[in-house]
């Protein structure tokens, strides 16, 4: 196994030899074990602002933050005091507090067309719960995916997914039943005419439409002209719920996420990442009509023991007030973002290779690919090998990108021009000798 031996991570092996021995791979979630790109996981110590501290000292500049929710960079201050604080008072009830309804009105006053919002401990969660709750709605039991999205681990889902299924190229999941799965139909990423081609052919049985609004996790894929719009057409024609699944998107592309960004309304809405501030948060709402159908309004059921736990909810709601009330962030998060895309294609096109850089708002990702990448098999046909090299060049340079070519970057709002600086170096120096 190819190690990353230009750095020294001895620590980090002799972690990772450890870990494998009570956890599997070693990891509590796959994308973290660096399987595609080869090398040991570095097992991380500390981090601050733009920087992550390995076990071996080593300082990386972050470009994963936690894969989303570190959007005002690692140990942001306001939440740090506010999670100690609220810790005093108990780590969780188990009852309800006013604090959950503080963060829900907060949610609402940012979302566009969110009446109402149930809280969960994570993304999956989310969206099996949106997907449970739109068939219990239509009264309608198949559903429409993308190929390459990713919508947490829920069986239904996991069919032609995204993030570590796509960099680990599982096309099927054993243990998830046919059952399960029969009423997951996919379509390619802005392929229109495919989705209306399965609407056709599977016309009054289709519960919900979900897709990524801009997708992540086949690197960032974004919308064409037209795409997004044309869903939402074919949603209210058919009476289909269009769900976003922002668990990426959300409080990160704008206040409003991607349905202010690029002024689009769902029928139902799915976050997490940055809800929490890094704690485990998760969230679906959608318009009022729908959402009292979920128990113990209505009959579709679901529940969480520590859903709304005070002490995620402290947290989520210190990073979602810190971005309603500075909304320059969004603006200088673009900034950054756009800096690193002219630098990155200046250092590409010098090194004469052909390459893809796809880029929205402050989600980017560079694809070694001669033609444009505008769905899964796009991503899957580039010269993913090269990117695995260009990884642990960059990651031996002190610039930790996320471990797979089928993953978008994430910029936080602490890095700085500096840092930019010196991510751009570091990749004309990697490209010079990949
Ligand atoms: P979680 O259950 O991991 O909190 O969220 C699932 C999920 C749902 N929807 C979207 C658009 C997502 O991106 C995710 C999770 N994203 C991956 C990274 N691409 C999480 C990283 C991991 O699996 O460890």
């Amino acid at each position: 196994m190819q190690r990353t031996d230009m750095m020294n991570n001895s620590r980090s092996h002799e972690l990772f030899e450890r870990a494998q021995l009570t956890i599997p791979g070693g990891v509590n979630s796959p994308v973290r074990a660096f399987k595609s790109v080869g090398g040991t996981p570095l097992f991380m110590t500390h981090a601050k602002g733009a920087y992550m501290y390995d076990a071996d000292g080593n300082r990386y500049i972050d470009y994963i933050n936690s894969w989303g929710p570190m959007i005002m960079g690692h140990a942001w201050d306001a939440v740090v005091s506010a999670i100690q604080e609220r810790a005093a008072f108990s780590t969780s009830f188990g009852a309800p507090t006013e604090l959950e309804i503080e963060m829900a009105e907060l949610i609402t006053s940012m979302a566009p067309n969110i009446d109402m919002v149930r809280m969960v401990s994570s993304g999956t969660e989310a969206c099996m719960s949106a997907l449970r709750l739109a068939r219990g709605y239509t009264g309608r039991n198949k559903f429409i995916k993308f190929e390459g999205c990713y919508h947490g681990h829920a069986d239904a889902f996991l069919v032609k997914a995204g993030s570590g299924l796509a960099t680990f190229n599982i096309q099927t999941v054993p243990g998830v039943t046919a059952g399960a799965s029969m009423d997951t139909l996919t379509a390619p990423y802005n392929d229109l005419l495919a989705v209306k081609q399965l609407t056709h052919d599977n016309k009054g049985e289709i519960a919900a439409i979900i897709i990524e609004p801009v997708a992540g996790n086949m690197g960032c894929i974004v919308p064409q002209p037209g795409f997004l719009e044309g869903l939402r057409a074919l949603c209210d024609e058919e009476g289909i719920l269009l769900i976003f699944d922002e668990v990426m998107t959300g409080f990160r592309l704008a206040a409003g996420g991607a349905q202010e960004r690029l002024g689009i309304n769902a029928d139902l809405v799915t976050y997490g990442k940055v809800i929490g501030g890094g704690m485990p948060v998760g969230a679906f709402g959608g318009r009022q009509d729908i959402m009292e159908r979920i128990a113990p309004l209505g009959n579709v059921y679901q529940a969480g023991t520590l859903s709304g736990n005070p002490i995620a909810m402290i947290a989520g709601y210190t990073m979602l007030k810190t971005l309603r009330n500075n909304p320059g962030i969004y603006e200088a998060l673009d900034n950054t973002t756009k800096a690193i895309h002219i630098g990155m294609e200046d250092a590409l096109k010098a090194s004469g290779r052909p390459f893809v850089i796809n880029r929205f708002g402050s989600m980017i990702s560079v694809h070694f690919s001669e033609k444009p990448v505008n769905n899964f098999a796009d991503a899957a046909a580039a010269d993913n090998a090269t990117f695995n090299k260009f990884f642990h060049l960059m990651l031996n340079k002190g610039i930790y990108l996320p471990p797979s070519a089928f993953e978008t970057w994430f910029v936080s709002h602490a890095i700085s021009a500096a840092d930019v600086e010196a991510t751009l170096l570091a990749a004309r120096e990697s490209l010079a000798v990949l």
